[in-house]
């Protein structure tokens, strides 16, 4: 049978199942590498030290620190040498502050076409840029794969995203994706993998296409995937390991789930509106509005494809009065690199202030907006709040957007502003050294023996991960919160320079639980035995971040009741105890209220036998029912009381 591109890697990698199941079932598959950040590494390692494995057993695991680098007092160095002492100890990688975002670094230096990646990250399916099956999971799922367990997953349906034409100039990968999240919307790629082919492909670079799969996070898809060709080639030659290469694409006459074609060359440069990463709209509509700040960089937009864009548009203009403007490159690489071939001075003449290698403002570490302000950002996400000022306006852009606002102060489109642009890039890449490589900021695994002698630091502020609850067959419960549709993991558990720092002391974070939605809520929550959460469409979209699990579990939330889930926050909720329950009619939604006091019984029971589960309000008797959509091993995770718990029963 002739299989898609995603089909014959997630069937390499298979470890229950001889052939692959039906879509939406459950598969396990093996994971070749993992990745974690400093945000979530911290509780990933803690869970992983809990499993009692002496090394590491995956092919490569590699441990960034890219999040929390402001620094304003010793929590997130302390974090650092913990991170790093645990590396060492157990054999894997270790990216020290400064060398980069993540996803950047890793398709840069370690990202194999045909491999499988999982990430403590959201965006982690950057990889699939390289031809990677790459995953964003929660910390708990990375630290068994990382132990040798399998990852289990619902098996996607396979979009196919046709390709075809070429994008003129002045129209970027970024528009390509925004085109998609128009159509698709960030809940259209729910249990799905997009998967790009046709002859479009062939005209872009693996970085433009790691902006294509990173951003199709936003869908809430599983993962995207490019084709491996003689552009993945060209690129692992240009990072000084062309051995890693190898061709892959679909089988011949593969049949896709469904098919949505684009054609590059009828694409016009787009923005994603404040405050979600689909309500895009074409530059043209919104042309003329004034800016006041432009950030390039995050790990969506910071190559060095991305930056000499910016180089090539800025050059012998300067930036506009009224705007700040700032760029993180993606890695320490891509900075060099933008030294070695004049695109960084192009930018610092230009008045682009040169910020750190790292997330930065992307997740509201420094660089704010002003009140109100208009900030247009190459990122993909624009969350309210998110940026660090709640009333600011965010709009996702691709850099050439970014560039032209910045030296205009106005959003314009970079159709008619630049002419010659692809020469003028050109030009800085031509300056690229054949192959360049800088390795300088990892630090490799210790051989086995010397691993053994190492001693793990730890600050005062990590603190143990809390344990789930053990679960009762019925509850009584108050609906603490009635939230609406698209709640993101940012509104359940916000990031930014205040916040970020607790994510190794779960007691001190759990303050901020909703903060954004219901100042009320820690206060509330902790004073009540316990409470129901209820959401709308698409509940936990975003992020991977297991707090937005782990701190309502500890302030006694016990099930979260909804229309429907994003993936990652649903396995979240399940890995820490907390019934997801999906609402069987969706209107039954509006006639709960907030403060209702909901009786669940036979919880155990229905978990047993997969049967529908069934609440009634404590003052009418009204009867809500949610439907028991999960599947078997997700089940016998609850009853055990979370996934450590059942690990530990030798559940697998
Ligand atoms: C994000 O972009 O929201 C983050 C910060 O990278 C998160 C991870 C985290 O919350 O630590 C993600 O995307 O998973
Ligand atoms: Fe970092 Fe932003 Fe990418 Fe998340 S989306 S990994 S915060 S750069």
């Amino acid at each position: 049978m002739a299989l898609t591109l995603t089909e014959k890697i997630l069937s390499a990698h298979l470890v229950e199942h001889a052939t692959l199941p039906n879509r939406g079932d459950d598969i396990a598959i093996r994971i070749d590498q993992t990745l974690t950040q400093d945000a979530t590494g911290t509780m990933a390692y803690l869970q992983f030290e809990t499993i009692g494995i002496d090394r590491v057993k995956t092919e490569l695991s590699v441990s960034y620190i890219d999040h929390n680098t402001l620094q304003e007092d010793y929590k997130n160095m302390d974090d650092h040498r913990y991170l790093q002492s645990l590396a060492n100890r157990y054999g894997l990688w270790f990216s020290r502050a400064g060398n980069g975002i993540c996803h950047q670094v890793h398709l840069e230096r370690f990202g194999k076409p045909g491999k499988t990646l999982l990430g403590s990250d959201s965006h982690t399916p950057t990889g699939g840029g390289i031809g990677m099956i790459a995953i964003g999971a929660g910390g708990l799922d990375v630290a068994v794969a990382m132990g040798g367990g399998a990852f289990h997953l619902a098996m996607p349906k396979v979009k196919g995203v046709l390709l075809t034409g070429e994008l003129k100039e002045g129209v970027s990968a970024k528009d390509i994706i925004l085109e998609v999240l128009r159509r698709e919307t960030v809940k259209g790629g729910v249990g799905c993998v997009y998967e790009y082919f046709g002859p479009g492909v062939q005209s872009l670079s693996v970085p433009q296409r790691a902006t294509i799969t990173n951003m199709g996070a936003e869908l809430g898809a599983t993962c995207s995937i490019f084709p491996s060709d003689s552009n993945t080639r060209a690129f692992l030659e240009a990072m000084g390991r062309p051995e890693d290469f190898t061709a892959l694409e679909a089988d011949e006459g593969a049949s896709y789930d469904a098919v949505i074609e684009i054609n590059l060359s009828k694409l016009t440069p787009m923005a994603a509106q404040p405050h979600s990463p689909d309500s895009v709209i074409e530059i043209s509509k919104i042309a003329g509005k004034k800016v006041t700040q432009v950030a390039i960089g995050s790990c969506t937009n910071s190559s060095l494809n991305d930056l000499a864009a910016v180089a090539a548009i800025v050059k012998d203009k300067h930036i506009a009065e009224g705007v700040e403007a700032g760029i993180s490159p993606g890695s320490r690489q891509t900075l060099l690199l933008a030294e070695k071939t004049g695109v960084l001075g192009e930018l610092i003449r230009a008045g682009f202030r040169i910020l750190e290698s790292a997330c930065g403002p992307c997740i509201g570490m420094g660089f704010a907006p002003n009140s109100a302000g208009v900030s247009l950002r190459t990122f993909n996400r624009n969350f309210k709040g998110r940026s660090g000022t709640p009333d600011a306006e965010v709009y996702l852009v691709s850099p050439e957007t970014a560039a032209i606002a910045a030296i205009t102060g106005v959003i314009s489109d970079p159709r008619h502003t630049a002419s010659d642009l692809n020469a003028r890039k050109a030009e800085y890449l031509r300056n690229q050294t054949a192959s360049f490589r800088d390795d300088g900021m990892l630090i490799a695994p210790l051989p086995e023996a010397e691993a053994q002698k190492i001693e793990i630091l730890r600050g005062p502020n990590i603190k143990p991960c809390p344990a789930s609850p053990e679960l009762p067959d019925t509850l009584e419960l108050p609906v603490l919160l009635k939230a609406g549709d698209n709640v993101s993991t940012d509104d359940i558990m916000p990031a930014g320079a205040k916040v970020l720092p607790l994510r190794s002391n779960i007691p001190e974070i759990s303050k901020f639980t909703f903060e954004r939605l219901d100042p009320t809520f820690f206060a509330r929550a902790s004073a009540a035995a316990g409470c129901f959460v209820l959401g709308g469409e698409n509940y936990g979209q975003g992020s991977s971040r297991e707090h937005a699990a782990l701190a309502p579990m500890y302030l006694g939330v016990r099930a979260v009741i909804v229309k429907s889930f994003a993936r990652i926050h649903k396995a979240n909720l399940i890995n820490y105890g907390i019934i997801p329950l999906v609402l069987d009619d969706a209107s039954a939604y509006d006639a709960l209220l907030q403060n209702d006091v909901l009786e669940f019984t036979g919880i155990r029971n229905s978990l047993e036998r997969g049967l529908p589960f069934v609440l009634v309000r404590k003052s009418d008797g009204h009867t809500v029912k949610a439907k028991n959509d999960l599947d078997e091993r997700s089940r016998k995770i609850l009853l055990a009381g979370g996934l450590a718990a059942w690990t530990r029963q030798g559940g697998q």
